[in-house]
């Protein structure tokens, strides 16, 4: 079963990353994981630390000679600013910020220095969960699996484009130029504008992030159990980011608004589009998100993430001193005005590690030579349904052994 854990504090000697379960086989795309981390340090209204670390992942395990190897994986991502055992530096925090893990998590751990929660707390922690993901999309891609990840909205800009399987590239060759990782440069400039007054008044803004998946064959996940559910799992991926507050599925929260026969995708089927992983089932609309039964149905998965404003504000919030239970404002630690654009870029790789782990459970296999085997023994399998006579015509025409096929 493929899975990862992160270990790691904020200003700590370092992240680390341990996958298990990836199969052996798994061409290492050093470039890409890279790439993942670097834009995930970036995005208009970015913190001073981002200026400090350079985020490249070290592999201490798992890997020879560039591949995989069956065993697990360790990467290591070294912390420039590591400085955890500094009190100078790095001093007790004992004005919780609103909305941050600090007074929850003091309680929790009986403390009332809120820096043993933050530490952990802190998004920094998503640079090892981008670096798995970003493993993950090294596997995808030998089943033809992709991701694309973007900014949908920023405080009050909301881009209103289309993504398609026809069109998501041009789009990526956009977000790649814009520094708030949205495909559109009017709407990117007035999230922009949204940041800098955000900035101008010591305060934060959020946003809507959002995740299209490409390639993804039918039958991803499973209705069998809750727990295997595909949008079940791939909202608690995303709902596991720092500072997500709502995750949604294709047409999410809208489909409260309209009667069924404006949300349903009506299904047709296009004989030359049968060797694709759709098998040819069409679908004139996507509203569920690529997801039926919590299974993928052969149309784009597409995830939602809202993130809110982060909780880090230049101007304090009313808050109370945990040791004297005193009104005082919330302490100011060094932090984002907005870090939208580099929960992009988490959401689209951990949304790829989940589309990963399905279809191991469903292809399995301990190489990728092995997982690709059975994948296109499957699909191969699945175009040629009806595997048997239908059930009506075996009741019809009987089961005479000696009648003519
Ligand atoms: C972050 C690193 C952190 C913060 C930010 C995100 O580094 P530092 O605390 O040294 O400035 O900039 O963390 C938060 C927004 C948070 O709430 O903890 C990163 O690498 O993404």
């Amino acid at each position: 079963m493929l899975d990862y854990h992160t270990a790691g504090e904020s200003h700590g000697p370092a992240l680390i990353t341990l996958v298990q379960g990836m199969p052996a086989g798994v061409e290492i795309d050093l470039d890409l994981i890279n790439t993942e981390l670097s834009r995930r340090q970036g995005g208009y209204g970015r913190g001073g630390r981002q200026r400090i670390e350079s985020d490249v992942a070290e592999f201490l395990s798992g890997v020879r000679l560039g591949r995989t190897i069956g065993s697990p994986v360790a990467i290591r991502i070294a912390n420039k600013d590591s400085r955890l055992d500094d009190l100078q530096r790095t001093p007790p925090v004992y004005r919780p910020r609103p909305g941050h893990a600090d007074l929850a998590g003091s309680v929790k751990w009986l403390t009332t220095d809120c820096r043993e929660t933050l530490e952990r707390a802190s998004a920094r922690e998503t640079a090892a969960r981008t670096a798995a993901g970003a493993l993950a999309r090294c596997f995808l891609r030998a089943l033809g699996i992709e991701v694309f990840g973007f900014v949908r909205a920023i405080h009050e800009t909301k881009w209103k484009g289309k993504v398609t399987e026809e069109n998501w590239r041009q789009f990526k060759a956009r977000r790649d130029a814009s520094d708030v990782y949205c495909p559109d440069e009017e709407a990117s400039e007035g999230m922009r504008r949204s940041i800098r007054a955000a900035k101008e008044n010591k305060d934060t803004v959020g946003g809507l992030v959002e995740a299209h998946v490409f390639g993804c064959p039918i039958g991803l996940g499973s209705s069998m159990d809750w727990r295997a559910k595909l949008d079940s799992r791939l909202a608690g991926a995303v709902m596991g980011i720092q500072a997500f507050k709502a995750v949604e599925i294709g047409l999410g929260k809208q489909c409260a608004f309209r009667f069924g026969s404006e949300v349903h995708d009506p299904i047709a089927f296009d004989a030359s589009r049968r060797d694709t992983p759709s098998l040819g089932f069409t679908r004139a609309s996507n509203n569920a998100g690529g997801l039926e039964g919590g299974m993928t149905n052969g149309q784009p998965v597409v995830v939602r993430g809202t993130m809110k404003p982060i909780s880090t504000l230049l101007q304090g919030m009313p808050s109370v001193n945990l040791n004297t239970k005193e009104p005082e404002r919330s302490q100011y630690e060094r932090s984002d005005v907005c870090a939208v654009s580099a929960a992009s870029v988490v959401m689209e790789n951990v949304v790829a590690f989940e589309i990963a782990r399905a279809a191991l459970e469903k292809f399995g296999g301990d190489s990728l030579l092995e997982t690709r085997q059975n994948y296109d023994a499957f699909l191969e399998k699945a175009g040629m349904l009806p595997l048997e006579p239908p059930a009506a015509v075996v009741a019809r025409e009987g089961t005479d052994p000696e009648r003519e096929e």
